[in-house]
């Protein structure tokens, strides 16, 4: 059965599902959710994601949302099916696991204001707060120089394997990179720019790209 995935292609949550169905080769169908107008606050959206937001994930009768959820379900259901997510071994699991939580507590939240306030303040006519996006670019560099400390060691942030801790970062540090100006970040560390080039280039990321 294809799973229905409510959102868009240019917003960074339905990416992260989209890179994980691509890397997974499940089938899935986009389902459009217009943001601009508003439509994932209707009372219909609303009964699938009470918070209001995307993605939300519609397989057969099962219905998941949060981003981050939805990989982690899908990568332990499809284990056997396109790549293995999740490494090979419990320790391994234990790490992926430690690093998606470092992408959604230390990563995340500072990227995130700072897209807010550089690309999505624009679009909507309110001012930027530069105070806001220097304290959150001081705070990311922080946590960017534990990356680098990290990615010196192995060659992906869970071990010498691609995992789903890496996938997590596609979207938001695709919008640093070539979105919101702030590629210096990533370019001014070796070892986490050789890693953005090796998650950025598969071929499932690609994909995610040109949807
Ligand atoms: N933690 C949620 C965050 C979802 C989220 O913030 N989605 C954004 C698009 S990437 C959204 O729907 N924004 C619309 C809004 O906040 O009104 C997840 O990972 O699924």
């Amino acid at each position: 059965m294809v799973v229905k995935v409510h959102g868009t292609n240019y917003a960074s949550g339905p990416r992260r599902v989209f890179a994980c169905f691509y890397e997974k080769e499940i089938e899935f169908e986009l389902v459009p959710v217009n943001l601009f107008s508003g439509e994932h606050k209707s009372p219909e959206f609303l009964k699938l994601q009470p918070f209001g937001v995307v993605p939300v994930v519609q397989d057969g009768d099962f219905t998941l949302y949060e981003s981050r959820a939805i990989i982690r379900y899908y990568s332990e259901k499809y284990r056997s099916q396109g790549t293995e997510l999740l490494g090979h071994s419990l320790e391994d699991r234990g790490l992926v696991e430690q690093w998606l939580e470092v992408e959604g507590q230390n990563y995340y939240p500072h990227v995130y204001t700072m897209v807010v306030q550089l690309e999505v303040h624009p679009l909507i006519g309110l001012p930027v707060d530069d105070k806001v996006v220097a304290e959150h670019e001081e705070k990311l560099a922080k946590v960017l120089d534990v990356y680098e400390e990290r990615l010196s060691k192995t060659k992906y942030l869970a071990g010498d394997f691609f995992s789903l801790a890496d996938l997590a970062h596609l979207p938001f540090t695709d919008k640093l990179v070539n979105s919101i100006g702030k590629e210096h970040l990533i370019r001014d560390r070796k070892h986490v720019s050789a890693w953005w080039d090796a998650i950025s280039s598969r071929p499932a990321w690609k994909k995610v790209l040109q949807l």
